[in-house]
């Protein structure tokens, strides 16, 4: 007999993976949190049913969240907030930039730390560095509070479902810019370009109304419904698209060429974007 998990991804369509154990699963305060292990991603961590990363393909997302901004901050980049990504695999490549003095991790759901620290080592091993910090809180809060300037703030949240709605509104971004340095960047994972062809385009309209350079670029990653996934990026100053720091060694999916190539947009995403809906 084989098990099958299935994600509802959009309404009518679904992804499923074969599952040869389910490792963990519980109930949080915030979400139901399970580690399976499937036959063509290894193990997945899926939050409320939906696959947050995998092991196999968990490098194309966090490369891709944490080295476009990373490499195109042509300043001083010592201090990084992360909301969210509680698994640590953001964490893992900010690391990787030896400048990075600090790196604050702000996840409001404790359990998912602690599964992560138990089930996915590699991930999670990030947040053993003498670098790291891991605050269990509300992100939203958290960046309204902080008096502390960042010089990059990354936001590896799950979908605009419940809790993390509030981390892709206009207030949020605009905490964000005042929670960065003069040139401070922020970057947002901000869900398929195709799937959610109303969003995204609203959520970049909201970037681009508190930072005064906002790009938008693309990435396909396999667990994640719809082919293109995007990642806004908001500036105080520098060119996101850019690409001028030489990236970490041992990646498995950044190369200066990728990052360059991300920004390519197709003309529907690109239209898409000139018409935000008001
Ligand atoms: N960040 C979640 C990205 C959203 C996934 N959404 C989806 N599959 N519908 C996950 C945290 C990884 N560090």
């Amino acid at each position: 007999m084989s098990v099958w998990f299935t994600e509802d991804q959009v309404p009518g369509l679904r992804l499923s993976c074969r599952v040869s154990r389910v490792l963990h699963q519980e109930k949080t305060p915030f979400q139901h949190l399970a580690i399976l292990e499937t036959e063509v991603f290894g193990r997945v961590l899926t939050l409320d049913g939906i696959i947050q990363t995998t092991e196999h393909d968990e490098f194309i997302y966090h490369e891709l969240i944490a080295h476009v901004a990373m490499c195109a901050h042509r300043g001083t980049l010592r201090r990084v907030l992360i909301i969210g990504g509680g698994d640590g695999g953001t964490m893992r490549q900010v690391l990787r930039h030896r400048q990075v003095t600090a790196c604050h991790l702000v996840e409001i759901d404790e359990r998912v730390v602690a599964v992560a620290r138990e089930f996915l080592p590699a991930l999670s091993a990030a947040m053993d560095d003498p670098r790291a910090k891991v605050i269990i809180a509300d992100g939203i809060e958290y960046v309204r509070d902080v008096q502390e300037a960042y010089d990059l703030i990354i936001v590896d949240s799950t979908d605009p479902i419940g809790p993390a709605v509030g981390l892709f509104s206009a207030d949020f971004y605009a905490g964000a810019h005042r929670a960065l340095a003069v040139d401070g960047m922020c970057v947002a994972q901000t869900e398929s370009a195709f799937h959610n062809a109303r969003l995204v385009p609203a959520i970049f309209a909201r970037m681009a109304g508190n930072f005064p350079i906002a790009r938008l670029y693309l990435g396909a990653i396999p667990s994640y419904p719809g082919g293109p996934w995007s990642f806004t990026v908001g500036s105080k100053l520098y060119d996101p698209a850019e690409p001028v720091r030489p990236p970490p060694g041992d990646l498995r999916y950044y190369s200066p060429d990728v990052h360059r190539a991300a920004f390519a947009l197709p003309p529907y995403v690109v239209q898409a974007l000139a018409h935000p809906p008001s």
